[in-house]
């Protein structure tokens, strides 16, 4: 299929103010009639057909102004139905069409879950239920009616307000809901189904009682607790910190099995991947109930930041995701520990995004072209436009930030519209010239900025010197300088110094933000008595790579004095990064391995001052993961860092075993408690467990045993379970087997059963994932379990990438199998093999025959080859 261009955008030539929805619901057959209220776009041209999109409808109807069209008054090609004459002003077209909810595997449009049904619209699934304009600019007011057998969906639920509840006395019954706000129609949700309910409400500051309604699967309303008193939390805080109020009396969230993202922001109808909605302390870990209060928020976040001011066209998804998960990590923030969300989220970036920017997919936060939209929801839309945002945050300061928004709200509420939109209300708030940011959104790349200093003892002066390249993507071949705050601090022999810069008559503060605006740029700053070493990037100021020249020592001096957490943090990292990589050289040279001793000495002395704050030590003493390591490599050399990686756990975990032990036992908690402090210090605790189990395998063995057992929580759980794993297959086969007849009936708890053993480094890993596929615990049809042992096998560094590429085929089969029933799941699982330029020959040429391979398929979706034309390019 051709690309979609942004700069093809057009103007939709007709508009809808009303639309009147009637669903015959049934799980093999669903009738529904749409009544559209429709008129001419002023702004479009005059003499336009009327064009709607639609895919796999079993057109029964078509009626304009009240009157049957016959065959030839219309005509359906492909998944379009086009009118050529249609009345000059407004008018009334009808259509009812059929649709199989049961035989929608791919989760888009109206399909089934466990028994309910349910949909997803956003980007382009509201085509699959009904003849529309699907776009995202033609916003209409929707009125619902549901009618649907009694005893199987006794709960329909659409957005808005229900209006009418009717018991058609043959055993079926109907609801109408009003949704007052136009919205467009990736907004549009129902539910119909047989539910649990759990109720709170939320009372706004002006007075509005709002029920907050989730609505579970029977038997789980005791895991929806944390995710109602987070949406209580979001409201609250989205009063406090935006001044944004929620405008309707009812909120509904619904939890379903059958889910290809994380959840999704209907208008006062969220359905969730259970996965973000349901937890208790048995059955889910400290990370899941840190990631259901950052969703929730997310999508409550949505209801003012996509839904009531929205997208123009799909090119401009990061006004409304990066800003809003800016909001939400800001929320999380606040929420929890705000040095621990920055790190988090930094590392989620450099694994994820970094990574995106670096190859293939490399696309700008706001693309200039798309095959299927779908494959557009990235970390760099997501993540790196939230960093976006953040930089405008930075620059332009929380104040400025705040009339920005309000401004922005003031112009856009109730119209779909552009990031320049967005730029130009901060712009204007905030009388900053943002002319050269805007690149950010226009160019794809993360820059490398390079630092170099000199102290000038004499004059007291140290000149800061920095630069920006960053290498060309995909279609890109040259870049112009971006606009990047470059936070720093100067960190002296007590201290940070006060900063006064060259031309300032006096010093303000101990952290500046220079606009790093040209390739080069110097920055003086004075009365710099001694050699201070400058603290660079402070907080993450920008999403770019640095390069500074600092020793290991210098690196061990931020790790232990630097005032900015985050930097203290990424100095320990920064110097992990070196000491794995120069055993990754020693591994390829055959040279033996040893433990370097300053990095154990710098380590050591983290564990030794843990107590101060356990939470950072934990995040302090863990090692970076493969994929950081890898993208600092010309040539991804699996092999050694896999061997690196082992060996330095394993080294850490033995010399340091007896501090190790210590903690856990001084950090041994006789209750359960879900603090940010508590949280750290289970962090720490079970971080110790894991390393001991590299470094003491047979000591450790019986510890995590006893740990296995009497965990009264899934964090120490399923730590102690991962620990068996690392320890060896005989260590955890009588654990995994105990897990899963503890859990066999929690779905969410045996998706991780299956990732775990997917992630093992054991040689046989692809055989147990095969049998795995095979087990009543996997399911071919709900996402998670895809993405727990399909997606947890390709985030095993060593079996993934085995060096006979079996890993690769498996995989290659999965999407090919996959593609038939779930396009973007396959989409999401082939992306395991976009990187293969990134290693060695050998793997290179197993990796590409396999998108090879792939690409071959006859009828492949517009989802996967896309990926597989991007990789093969
Ligand atoms: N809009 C898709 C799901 C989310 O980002 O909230
Ligand atoms: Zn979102």
């Amino acid at each position: 299929p051709a690309a979609i261009r942004r700069c093809d955008y057009t103007p939709p030539a007709f508009l809808v103010d009303q639309v009147e929805l009637g669903f015959d619901l049934g799980e093999a057959r669903t009738e529904v009639r749409a009544v559209l209220h429709l008129r001419r776009n002023p702004a479009a041209g005059a003499d336009l057909p009327l064009v709607l999109n639609g895919q796999s409808l079993e057109t029964l109807r078509v009626a304009l102004d009240g009157r049957d069209l016959t065959a030839d008054e219309y005509r359906v090609e492909g998944e379009r139905l086009t009118l050529d004459n249609v009345p000059a002003d407004a008018f009334m077209l009808e259509t009812t069409v059929a649709n199989d909810p049961a035989a929608n595997s791919a989760l888009e449009g109206l399909y089934v879950s466990g028994g309910m049904l349910c949909t997803q619209c956003e980007a382009e699934g509201f085509r699959r239920i009904t003849w529309y304009p699907d776009r995202p600019d033609v916003m209409a007011r929707f009125r619902v009616r549901l009618t649907a057998d009694r005893a199987r969906y006794p709960v329909l639920l659409s957005n808005g307000n229900l209006i009418e509840e009717t018991d058609l006395g043959d055993g079926r019954h109907s609801a109408v809901w009003d949704d007052p706000f136009p919205k467009p129609c990736y907004l549009f949700a129902l539910v119909a189904g047989d539910l649990g309910l759990v109720e709170g409400d939320f009372v706004t500051r002006s007075g509005r009682r709002v029920a907050l309604k989730f609505w579970v699967e029977h038997g789980n309303q005791d895991q929806a607790g944390h995710a109602l008193a987070s949406l209580q939390k979001a409201m609250a805080w989205d009063e406090q910190v935006f001044g944004l109020e929620y405008d309707l009396d009812i909120y509904n969230v619904v939890a379903v099995s059958h889910f290809n993202m994380g959840a999704m922001e209907n208008k006062s109808l969220n359905v969730f991947n259970s996965k973000f909605v349901l937890a208790k302390r048995e059955t889910a870990t400290d990370f899941d109930f840190l990631g259901i209060e950052s969703v929730i928020a997310h999508e409550y976040f949505h209801n003012w930041t996509g839904n009531r001011v929205t997208c123009r066209d799909w090119f401009q998804l990061t006004l409304k995701e990066g800003l809003t998960v800016f909001r939400d990590q800001e929320f999380s923030a606040d929420m929890n520990s705000r040095g621990l969300q920055r790190l988090g989220d930094v590392r989620n970036l450099r694994a994820a995004q970094f990574i995106e920017d670096n190859g293939p997919m490399a696309h700008p936060i706001r693309p200039e072209s798309y095959v299927e939209i779908n494959n557009f929801y990235t970390s760099t839309v997501y993540q790196k436009g939230a960093e976006v945002i953040r930089m405008i945050h930075t620059l332009i300061g929380a104040d400025a930030f705040r009339k920005g928004m309000d401004l922005y709200f003031a112009r856009h509420d109730g119209h779909a519209v552009t990031c320049e939109d967005f730029v130009a209300a901060m712009e204007d708030a905030s009388d900053d010239d943002l002319s050269q940011f805007r690149r950010w959104y226009s160019q794809a790349g993360t820059p490398r900025v390079t630092a170099r200093w000199d102290h000038d003892q004499t004059a007291r002066r140290l000149t800061l010197s920095l630069s920006q390249d960053t290498r060309p993507t995909p279609g890109q071949p040259e870049k112009q300088p971006f606009h990047i705050p470059v936070a720093v601090g100067l960190v002296g022999a007590d201290g940070d110094l006060p900063l006064r810069l060259e031309g300032e008559n006096a010093a303000q503060g101990t952290t500046r933000v220079l606009n790093l605006t040209l390739p080069e740029q110097d920055f003086v700053f004075e009365d710099v008595a001694e050699a201070a070493l400058p603290s660079l990037l402070r907080g993450f100021s920008a999403p770019v790579i640095l390069d500074a020249p600092y020793s290991r020592a210098d690196l061990a001096r931020l790790m232990a004095d630097d005032s900015d957490a985050f930097n203290r943090w990424d100095a320990g990292q920064e110097l992990a990064i070196r000491v794995i990589l120069d055993l990754v050289a020693d591994h390829a040279a055959g040279r033996p391995l040893a433990l370097d001793e300053d990095f154990a000495v710098a380590w050591g002395k983290v564990l030794a001052d843990y107590a101060a704050d356990p939470a950072f030590a934990a995040e302090a003493l863990s090692l970076p993961g493969f994929s950081v390591l890898g993208e600092r490599m010309e040539t991804i050399d699996v092999d050694g860092i896999c061997a690196a990686t082992k060996f330095l756990a394993a080294s850490l975990g033995k010399r340091f075993a007896a501090p190790l032990l210590r903690l856990r036992e001084v950090l041994a908690e006789s209750g359960y408690a879900l603090t940010p402090e508590a949280i750290g210090r289970r962090r720490l605790r079970n971080g110790a467990l894991t390393f001991l189990a590299h470094g003491q395998p047979a000591d450790t063995r019986v510890l995590a045993a006893e740990q296995f057992r009497t965990a009264t929580n899934m964090t120490d759980q399923l730590t102690a379970l991962s620990a068996l794993v690392v320890i060896g297959a005989d260590a955890a086969g009588p654990a995994l087997a105990a897990f899963y007849e503890q859990w066999k009936d929690e779905r969410l708890v045996v998706n991780k059963w299956l990732g775990i053993q997917a992630m093992a480094d054991w040689p046989d890993v692809l055989d147990r994932v095969k049998v795995l596929m095979e087990h009543p615990a996997f399911d071919g049809r709900e996402p998670n379990k895809i993405y727990a042992l399909i997606g947890g096998f390709a985030a095993n560094p060593q079996w993934f990438h085995a060096a006979d590429g079996a890993g690769y085929a498996f995989m290659a089969d999965r999407v090919l199998a996959l593609d038939s029933t779930n396009p973007q799941v396959a989409s999401r699982m082939a992306r395991s093999l976009m990187r293969w330029k990134r290693f060695d020959p050998a793997r290179q040429s197993h990796m590409r025959g396999q998108l090879e391979r792939i690409g071959a398929k006859p009828g492949l979706s517009s989802d996967v080859a896309e990926i597989v034309a991007k990789a093969l390019a």
